[in-house]
């Protein structure tokens, strides 16, 4: 299988995250690229080729011009504010009752365009969320031009990104980026499954009054987990897009690989059912058993099933990656899922 990968997306390397009330260490961190990388290559998965370099334009169709400009410069306004500090984020949010207005001054600005405190901006953050389009975008260029499946190495992660938001490790929506940029190719309809234990629901929020994208997620119910507020059964999209939104939230501690599939084949029902052109795949690995932060216990065998299942909807694939935290089982299982969907 074709993997794109670029070394500068290790760049964005933030030190501390906000967990459990304390400052922890960055959990999506660069050395996760090297974990997978490192299985790609041992179990010979195929070549691995670097990206090539996109204008902002294709991230324009799915991110808010404003937003991405203050990306762009988001680093260097903090850095003038607080020049010892090594990391920019939020601390006050537009909530209930307040007014939705950018304000002038960085920190405002930060909560403005951020829906919680994990998405920090540090020096290299703009240089890395550009590779890791570039990426997406490169491995969706492939599978445009007729490779049947392509498997983008991201990081950041982005399906927790919205049009102007940046959220839970994520900063451009990168599988929602090569999705559009499908259907600016030609694409009539394009699936987007999301298999991270999270629920997408920055993806979810790009796509939800939009027939030609159908988005199916199955992630921890959100009464239980983040995002905490967007993930429910009865999301099922809006307007035009009414019915092509399919949400499976699942419970924690009780989901294993029986209650899973069940979940999947659902989804996999409704993707069969819509016919899409392109199957985008949101991979994220944080529902294995041993996942710092998750509470699914979907095993390394799960995965290569998973990969199975996914094969026989028989699409031209794109698999994006999104979360996974348990470091040194992060390639194995990635690896067991695109080798379930190479041997179909
Ligand atoms: C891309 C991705 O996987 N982002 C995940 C961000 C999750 N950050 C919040 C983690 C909160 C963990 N709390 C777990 C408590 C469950 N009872
Ligand atoms: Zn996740």
């Amino acid at each position: 299988m074709l993997t794109i990968y670029s070394e500068q997306q290790k760049l964005h390397n933030p030190a501390r995250e906000f967990l459990g009330g304390d400052l922890v260490p960055y959990l999506e961190s660069p050395k996760r690229l090297d974990y997978v990388l490192e299985a790609l290559q041992d179990n010979n998965l195929g070549r691995i080729e670097w990206p090539e370099s996109f204008s902002t334009g294709p991230i324009a169709r799915v991110h808010r011009p404003d937003y991405i400009e203050f990306l762009e410069t988001a680093w260097q306004r903090w850095h003038q504010t607080y020049p010892e500090s090594t990391q920019a984020s939020p601390y006050c949010f537009p909530h209930r009752g307040l007014r939705h207005v950018v304000p002038e001054q960085i920190e405002g600005a930060l909560g403005y365009y951020s829906m919680d405190l994990t998405a920090p901006v540090v020096e290299g953050t703009w240089t890395a969320i550009r590779a890791s389009v570039d990426c997406a975008l490169t491995a969706q260029k492939r599978v445009l031009d007729g490779e049947p499946v392509a498997f983008a190495l991201c990081r950041p992660p982005g399906h927790h990104a919205s049009g102007d938001l940046m959220a839970g490790y994520c900063f451009f929506n990168n599988a929602a980026i090569a999705t559009q940029a499908f259907l600016d190719q030609g694409a009539d309809k394009v699936a987007i499954l999301d298999v991270d234990y999270h629920h997408g629901h920055g993806t979810q929020a790009i796509f939800y009054s939009r027939n030609d994208v159908l988005f199916a997620s199955l992630h921890a119910d959100p009464r239980q987990d983040y995002p905490h507020y967007l993930g429910h059964e009865d999301e099922t999209g809006d307007g035009a897009g009414l019915g092509f939104n399919l949400n499976l939230p699942l419970p924690l501690h009780v989901t294993g690989w029986a209650e899973y599939r069940r979940a999947l084949e659902v989804a996999l029902g409704r993707i069969g059912e819509f016919e899409p052109d392109y199957l985008v795949v949101s991979l994220g690995l944080d529902t294995y058993e041993r996942d710092p932060i998750s509470f699914f216990n979907i095993t390394t065998p799960d995965f290569l099933e998973l990969g199975h299942c996914l094969a026989a909807l028989k699409k031209p694939t794109l698999f994006v990656l999104e979360g996974g935290y348990a470091l040194e089982v992060l390639g194995n299982n990635t690896v067991a899922v695109l080798e379930g969907f190479s041997a179909f």
